[in-house]
């Protein structure tokens, strides 16, 4: 086992062969350098992140120089449900060299997430704060999956499949893009205090970072000749700056900083015509764009992508004749999307919305089934439902699928089909909202939007997703 430090927070980690440290993506984003300690209190305060797979949420780290025992992962899922494991991790450790700590439970059962094959191993055994990374471990001492996810109110934990996780830790070694995401690496430096940025329309974003430790006076301003509007959120996705004060003209705001950087400045653009603005910081402003944004989406089509930092919101264009039925499905183990759909061009409310329809293993996932009224280019958006003041879920992939529905699907519906409505043979029960725990080192979890009350004069409609997004 390792314990695992970043500038903003904690958990474990597992040393396999060759001097590598596994633990999960979330642990380390987006750091390409963290601190590992091993139970002996031997140190690597710059161990290298070497390569992060954003679907499965593993990382790899090392290789190190370490006298520290290498754990072997072993094949867990022909074991019995209802068999006795135990999971040890660092739970929410403030220690500097802290000791791991271990809690017993069952094998509840096997989950399968189809998308990339990985099966989860589903335990009533507690994955505490900071325990993302720690090991599942079988009554004959058998290292049979890697930690990562808790389900809230139901009280059971997924961990994955040690199985399915060695070879893609193999994959991560040789330096394979397992998730096809490509370097989603956050810009470690860099940039100009002064930017001209040019936004198309609604929802149009330009994005940026700023690195720099906690306690650090950030004072920016936006001049635009539309309206625009700019947040600042750090690592944990913490508002710390929400900043809509007037239409087209100036927006200025100034926080300190709670958390070390990365810092992401966002400024969005509320109206239709395009308009040029200015960025002005008294920091380094590093531009951070995001691969997804803007991609076009096909019938049939699956596209993956990431949610880049907290508070993304992902946008694909997609063309319907008028009468088509699409389904869209978003599905992920690693956040509660939620997903909406509106025409190209339209500032008006979206025509679908869904965040939980789609179910999946943790009932999370979103599915909007639109029937098109007219011709046209339609705007496909997805967010994470708790992106923001409740743990920042960020560096975390997602699939977001389409295909076409019969026609009879929604032979009633007529002109702006706006409740969302299910294919033939896909309706199920559906459940009720939950919260997807993600354990982000050391954050209290708090509830969705009411801490962002407090943080800024916004509320659930002024965080709305962007009503389209331009063409680039
Ligand atoms: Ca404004
Ligand atoms: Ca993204
Ligand atoms: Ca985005
Ligand atoms: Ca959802």
């Amino acid at each position: 086992m390792a314990f695992i430090q970043t500038p903003t927070g904690n958990g474990s980690g597992v040393l396999v062969q060759g001097g590598y440290v596994v633990t999960n993506a979330h642990v380390v984003w987006p750091f390409d350098q963290v601190r590992v300690v091993f139970p002996d209190g031997s140190e690597h305060p710059e161990a290298p992140v070497m390569n992060s797979d954003l679907m499965a949420d593993l990382a790899v780290i090392g290789p190190l120089k370490t006298s520290a025992e290498p754990l072997t992962l072993a094949d867990g899922e022909d074991l019995v449900i209802g068999g006795e494991v135990f999971l040890i991790g660092y739970p929410a450790e403030q220690e500097e060299f802290p000791q791991p700590a271990i809690t017993r439970g069952i094998i509840s059962r096997l989950r399968q997430w189809e998308p990339i094959e990985m099966t989860y191993i589903q335990t009533d055994a507690t994955i505490a704060g900071g325990q993302s990374g720690g090991i599942l471990v079988s009554e004959d001492g058998d290292v049979i999956g890697i930690s990562g996810l808790s389900f809230g109110e139901a009280a059971f934990g997924l961990v994955a499949s040690a199985a399915d996780v060695e070879p893609r830790i193999e994959g991560l070694i040789s330096g394979k893009d397992l998730s096809g995401l490509g370097d989603r690496m956050v810009p470690a430096g860099g940039g100009r205090t002064e930017h001209e940025f040019n936004l198309l329309n609604t929802g149009d974003a330009s994005m940026y970072v700023i690195n720099e430790p906690a306690g650090t006076k950030v004072d920016i301003e936006v001049e635009s000749a539309a309206d625009a509007v700019f947040t600042l959120l750090d690592t944990a996705g913490n508002l710390l700056a929400y900043v809509d004060d007037g239409f087209a003209g100036l927006e200025a705001g100034s926080v300190v900083t709670e958390l070390d950087g990365p810092h992401f400045l966002v400024i969005t653009q509320l109206t239709e015509e395009p308009a040029e603005g200015l960025v002005t910081g008294n920091r380094l402003l590093a531009p951070y764009d995001d691969a997804d944004d803007g991609a076009t989406i096909t019938l049939g089509q699956t596209v993956a992508a990431s949610m880049d930092y907290p508070g993304d919101v992902d946008t694909f264009l997609i063309d319907l004749a008028k009468g088509d039925t699409v389904e869209v499905d978003v599905d992920s183990m690693n956040f509660d999307p939620v997903l909406q759909i509106g025409a190209e061009g339209a500032a008006e409310d979206p025509l679908g919305f869904d965040d939980d329809s789609g179910k999946g293993i943790f009932g999370l996932n979103a599915r909007v089934n639109y029937r098109a009224a007219q011709r046209g280019r339609y705007l496909i958006s997805v967010t994470d439902a708790g992106s923001v003041d409740v743990g920042g879920s960020a560096g975390c992939g997602f699939f977001t699928h389409t295909h076409a529905c019969p026609a009879r699907a929604n032979s009633r519906s007529r002109g702006r089909a706006a409740p969302p409505t299910i294919c033939p043979g896909a309706l199920d029960d559906h459940r009720p909202v939950r919260q997807l725990h993600r354990h982000h080192p050391d954050q209290p979890w708090r509830d969705g939007f009411g801490a962002v009350r407090q943080a800024g004069p916004t509320d659930r409609k002024q965080l709305r997703l962007p009503g389209r997004r331009g063409v680039l």
